[in-house]
């Protein structure tokens, strides 16, 4: 690495080791008088000036009235250039660090400038209000076809950029939308996929134009997909793909979605102030004749809805959201016929969820718990069209096959539950697939489509207190994508410094290929590991953890915790999470119990057997065993290479504080998301090559003063620059076809000559003032 203060302060930020990194030279960027920025334990960083310098240590007075004695090497200059509203781009700072960075994001949030570009990374700070006329169709009209860069940072520039590339260059792209839950990945996906659509639509002939079919495709995925959680009201819980074919006109022809890992736990289990899906609670909302026919109610009356006290959402109108999705689904092409199988199917798993169970008398085994729960069977295999004694059976029993007899063991009441959970849960899964299928072969492929705008909006980075399978696959996702991430951005710097013809030489970034390789290597990775746990009869999530400690023992990026005998921890690019293993094993073994496959691939409404269909003898034998970890892998070799055939472009989403309320930024908390979502590991990639740009005319106008015989004689615009640096005594700069390029710390420098030239030319000006007095 190159050893400056710009990677000084990201290497800190990583938590990586914080060596002073500083030399010589930089230590003179800070003078008496400077203004500079300085850590503060309660707003991260906070602005003052320097009153005095001691050696190594600064005596700062900040702007919230302390005065602090500091290191030198901890402090930063403040940029005193840009106005107070900020810069539209991060590169146009004239310090590219994390103070300047988190104050212009700062300054420009308050004034409700929620889009910032860090060259062409677009980071979007979810204002958690409606911004007035900031995507309505005058400002889709105005981003049509302007320059990226000439307009104010949106997403529909960034859209714009992709669509235009499309056309120009015949290639794929791709919009890669991250940040963490409730950061704004699914509002903004939306709105490029409105823009993409005013792009690329037709005039409305057709009652169904495949662009509202795309569109139409969201609040449907929604009301199955997404779930309030404690970060977000309206959570997707999966992660998706778009893919928009656009034939040689530039019109949209068709599209393919893509979704990934649905939370499957959700459905039968929920904490306070958490909520299923959203479809239960609309379809209880439903008008009288529906809720009637499928003798709903109150949420309230329903065990998968009760475990937590929260049933309404502010702001929602959930029977209008009903009728709305019903809309959504008639855009799409699902017939009224199938919407009320979808809809019966709801209700069958809201009845499924209240069938409790007791202990039998007379044995370990179970019984239905009283007439309530024989009343909820009832409307279970009425609703699912099954036969009522196959699903009691199903429930309560399990068929075991020994080498001499099959026998019907019974399941003790927690047995029990545990299988009903287990039906909920599949039935809901298939139903979800089955939407997501429907909804790609009712908008349609078009086999012809020459190139494709692709759309991610997937779940981020994620360390919650208690991490568990889901978190590994999510955790894992990302490492793809920050992968992804790092090499773009790295390949993007190298195409600018080679378009200006200058010189560099290679410069190491940090690669994380080591964890993928710790997670997915083939054979021996964790995933590998779990499968072969998986497969063989014997292993517990005791045995599992232990095999990892054996296997992972001297990998740095692998971590045994002292005292645990059954978590792992692993350092992830973004921090170390810790997993627990204990339902690894099971939720990653992707099976259906074979008496419900049998009970509802036997119902009688085609929709129900069809989500059940009979498999051929060899795939539904048991000893063929499917791993959720694996399949998931696969699916996301898939998407990469999916992406790494597109020019890539990426979104951030950042969100500025967890109460979801306007107008508050949490320093501290964007810091950590900058640091997960790969931005500051994007700065720290440019400040290790020449972070500062400036154009050859933009840099004579700021530091011509530097040295005013230069100016004055008739230098082209490049000598003159390379004399002004020369004289300083600066080197290792570039000067390229049209831009000064500066190592990181050479504007610091430049500035406090500046700021010493001007107030010595202001001394001169008072004394000859005076002397004329
Ligand atoms: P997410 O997709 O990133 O979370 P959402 O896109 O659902 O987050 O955004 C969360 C909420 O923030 C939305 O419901 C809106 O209320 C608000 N919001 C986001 N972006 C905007 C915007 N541009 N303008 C106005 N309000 C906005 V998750 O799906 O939980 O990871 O799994
Ligand atoms: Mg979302």
């Amino acid at each position: 690495l190159v050893k400056d203060r710009g990677n000084t302060i990201v290497d800190d930020l990583n938590g990586r080791e914080g060596k002073d990194h500083r030399t010589e030279e930089s230590i003179v960027n800070i003078v008496v008088g400077s203004s500079v920025w300085v850590e503060d334990p309660e707003i991260a960083w906070v602005d003052g000036e320097v009153l005095k310098i001691d050696g190594e240590d600064a005596e700062i007075r900040t702007s919230n009235e302390k005065t602090v004695v500091t290191k030198l090497s901890k402090i930063f200059p403040k940029d005193t250039d840009s106005s107070g509203g900020g810069v539209d781009d991060m590169t146009k700072l004239s310090y590219l660090h994390e103070p300047g960075v988190l104050h212009n994001l700062s300054s420009r949030y308050g004034i409700n400038e929620i889009y910032t570009y860090t060259g062409n990374i677009l980071i979007a700070v979810n204002p958690f209000q409606r911004l007035p006329d900031l995507y309505d169709a005058q400002v889709m009209e105005r981003y049509n076809g302007a320059p990226f860069g000439d307009l104010s940072p949106h997403v529909f520039a960034v859209a714009d950029v992709a669509y235009r590339a499309m056309i120009n260059e015949g290639k794929s792209n791709s919009i890669l939308v991250s940040g963490e839950s409730g950061a704004g990945k699914t509002e903004t996906t939306k709105m490029l996929m409105r823009y993409l659509a005013y792009l690329g639509g037709r005039v409305a002939t057709e009652r169904r134009t495949v662009e509202q079919q795309v569109l139409e495709s969201n609040p449907v995925l929604e009301a199955f997909g997404n779930a309030k959680t404690v970060r977000n009201n309206n959570s997707s819980r999966f992660g998706k793909f778009v893919e928009i074919q656009f034939d040689e006109h530039g019109r949209i022809s068709g599209a393919a979605i893509r979704t990934y890992l649905l939370e499957r736990s959700r459905v039968c289990q929920i904490s306070d102030p958490e909520r299923n899906y959203h479809c239960f609670y609309l379809l209880c909302a439903a008008p009288s004749e529906v809720t009637e026919k499928y003798k709903l109610g109150d949420p309230k009356s329903f065990h998968y809805l009760n475990q937590s006290n929260c049933f309404q959402l502010d702001g929602v109108s959930e029977a209008r959201d009903y009728l709305a999705t019903r809309r959504a689904m008639n855009i799409i092409g699902i017939c009224d016929k199938e919407q009320d199988a979808i809809f019966r199917v709801v209700a069958a798993i809201l009845h499924l969820g209240n069938i409790d169970f007791a202990k039998a008398q007379e044995n370990d085994s179970s019984v239905l718990k009283d007439d309530n729960a024989k009343f909820h069977l009832q409307m279970t295999a009425e609703l699912l069209m099954c036969d009522i004694q196959s699903l009691e059976d199903a429930l309560l029993k399990r068929v075991m096959i020994t080498p001499d007899d099959v026998i019907k063991k019974s399941l003790d009441p927690h047995g029990a539950a545990v299988s009903r959970d287990g039906l909920a849960k599949t039935i809901y899964s298939r139903l979800f697939d089955w939407l997501v299928d429907k909804i790609n072969v009712s908008i349609g492929q078009d086999p012809h489509s020459t190139s494709l705008i692709g759309v991610l909006d997937i779940y981020g980075f994620e360390s919650f207190q208690s991490n568990s399978f889901e978190q590994f696959c999510i955790n894992f996702t990302n490492e793809k994508l920050q992968q992804h991430f790092n090499q773009h951005v790295f390949k993007m710097q190298q195409e600018e410094y080679t378009k200006e013809q200058i010189d560099w030489s290679y410069i190491e970034f940090v690669d994380n290929q080591d964890v993928l390789d710790l997670i997915e290597k083939k054979p021996g990775g964790i995933i590998a590991l779990l499968d072969e746990a998986c497969m063989f009869p014997k292993s517990t999530h005791e045995t599992f953890a232990e095999k990892l400690y054996q296997t992972f023992k001297s990998h740095k990026r692998f971590i045994k915790p002292k005292l645990s005998r059954t978590e792992f921890a692993i350092a992830h690019y973004a921090g170390e999470v810790l997993y627990q293993c204990d339902q690894f094993l099971d939720k990653n073994k992707d099976y259906v119990v074979a008496e419900h496959q049998d009970l509802l691939s036997a119902s009688k409404c085609s929709f129900v057997s069809g989500l059940f269909p009979h498999l051929p003898e060899e795939t539904a034998k048991p000893s063929k065993f499917s791993s959720i970890g694996s399949r998931f892998k696969l699916q996301l070799q898939q998407l990469m290479d999916t992406l790494n055939s597109t020019e890539p472009h990426y979104i951030r989403c950042v969100k500025p504080n967890n109460l979801l309320q306007p107008a508050i930024f949490e320093n501290f908390n964007i810091l950590q998301q900058l640091r997960c979502g790969g931005v500051l590991e994007a700065i720290r990639i440019s400040c290790a090559g020449y972070p500062t740009r400036r154009t050859y005319v933009e840099f004579l106008q700021r530091f011509g003063s530097l040295a005013p015989d230069v100016k004055k004689r008739d230098h082209e615009e490049k000598d003159a620059c390379r004399m002004i640096l020369e004289k300083q005594g600066l080197t290792g700069f570039q000067l390229g076809k049209t831009k000064v390029f500066l190592r990181s710390g050479q504007m610091a420098e430049l500035d406090a000559r500046r700021v010493e030239v001007l107030s010595c030319a202001a001394k001169t000006i008072q004394r000859q003032a005076r002397r004329h007095i």
